[in-house]
């Protein structure tokens, strides 16, 4: 990503995190292997009480006055988890933690971005309602109910579905179908990403979404999303009607994130290190919370420094992508601290390995009440768009979950 690479626009500019303590790892583990409906019982998102929040990418200059500004209001504050000396962590009300963000806009310099990083992640903290995320053709609404994004792999080698819905046809039906079972949008992806899967080149990529895209945009009434990191398939998949780039590099391309700003499409920056040949060996963090946040938000701003606008960009930690599975546990436990970034959280939890690990070894085809569980609990945890590929089985267990009002009405349909 570019700011995983230290490229970019400030990659250590101050980030603030509520931090999310209700579900820790362990509980999350028996809440999937329990099923959709102990997923459903989880407590919501927004809970009372004495928020924690961490700060990190603080100028060490600035730490004195920052720890004095917190004690003057009353915040508790100690080193942060990352122990590089940049990181704290603050424990307060929402008021006492708003109040320590006035003092530091007031603060010399180094702190000010302070300020405006813990205003930011309260300001997230306290967004209801729907909201919209302009799109190339379109728009989707976000926050009146969990999206469901589902998945057309038009791959031999997708560990999912792979070789399923490879010729154009059998992909097209595959999303009707899922456009009949209650998906919000479809997501087409052309290269598999599987740990270990090649690369594929442009030309067989297109060949294999081209026609699917072209079968589906404008017939179908729903969002399109192209699923790729190769900028000019993501140019010819908008010039043909999707409406959104999934990019699982997290927009790392330059010219990908030309074409975004150029064409207005909502984008989704997913986290990951390395590539699928070589992420299995890139799990090392010092703070995995902290670390993919902040390398989302570096690659957010940088992409935002280039001309794309905030509000068409979604963030997505990417389970499963130089991730262990203990540690695609730890994401998706605490997902909602993401929305911190001010941006829309989306989750792909959907029959990944990690839930097989949970449920202690089973395989693809045995993981998809897992997978509905975790994109119950994502919702319950503030996640507002699930990438799966049990639409129906997805869409029935959300149907339970009140993270918002009734889905009904407007949904992000064109
Ligand atoms: N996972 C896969 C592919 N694309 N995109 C996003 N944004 N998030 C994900 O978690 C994600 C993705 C791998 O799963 P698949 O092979 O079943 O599509």
């Amino acid at each position: 990503m570019p700011g995983a690479s230290g490229r970019g626009d400030g990659a250590t500019a101050p980030l603030a995190r509520l931090l999310d303590a209700r579900w820790p790892p362990a509980a999350l583990h028996e809440i999937l292997r329990a099923g959709p409906e102990a997923a459903a019982r989880a407590p919501p998102a927004a809970a009372a009480g004495a928020l924690g929040l961490a700060l990190t990418g603080v100028d060490p200059e600035g730490v004195p006055a920052l720890l004095a500004a917190a004690r003057t209001g009353g915040v508790e504050a100690a080193p942060g988890p990352s122990g590089t000396g940049s990181g704290w962590l603050f424990t307060g009300s929402d008021s006492s933690l708003a109040a320590l963000a006035d003092r530091l806009r007031d603060a010399p310099g180094a702190l000010e971005g302070a300020g405006r990083a813990i205003e930011r992640a309260l300001a997230a903290r306290g967004r209801a309602g729907p909201r919209t995320v302009p799109t190339a053709h379109g728009r989707l609404v976000v926050g009146t109910g969990t999206l469901v994004m589902g998945v057309v792999n038009v791959t031999p080698d997708s560990f999912s579905d792979g070789g399923r819905f490879l010729d154009a046809g059998a992909a097209v039906h595959r999303a009707e179908t899922l456009a009949a079972d209650g998906a919000d949008l479809i997501d087409i992806g052309g290269e598999s990403t599987r740990p270990g899967a090649h690369q594929v080149d442009v030309e067989t990529e297109w060949r294999r979404v081209g026609p699917v895209i072209e079968g589906v945009a404008g017939t179908l009434g729903l969002p399109i999303s192209i699923d790729t990191r190769h900028s000019e398939v993501a140019r010819r998949a908008i010039a043909a009607g999707a409406d959104l780039v999934n990019d699982v590099s997290g927009l790392a391309d330059s010219a990908m994130r030309r074409v975004v700003a150029a064409t207005g499409a909502a984008a989704v920056v997913m986290h990951r290190r390395g590539t699928p040949a070589t992420m299995a060996a890139l799990t090392e963090y010092g703070d995995l919370r902290g670390e993919v946040a902040a390398a989302l938000d570096a690659a957010t701003r940088t992409a935002i420094a280039e001309g794309v606008e905030p509000d068409r960009l979604i963030v997505d930690p990417g389970l499963g992508f130089a991730k262990t599975p203990a540690q695609s546990l730890e994401l998706l436990a605490h997902v909602g601290e993401l929305r911190s970034l001010g941006f829309p959280v989306l989750v792909g939890a959907s029959r990944k390995s990690f839930l097989g690990w949970v449920l202690g070894g089973v395989d693809v085809g045995a993981r998809e009440t897992a997978s509905v569980a975790a994109a119950v609990f994502a919702a319950r945890a503030g996640a507002e768009i699930v990438r799966v590929h049990d639409v129906a089985a997805t869409v029935r267990g959300l149907a339970g979950v009140a993270t918002a009002p009734p889905r009904a009405g407007d949904r992000g349909r064109r």
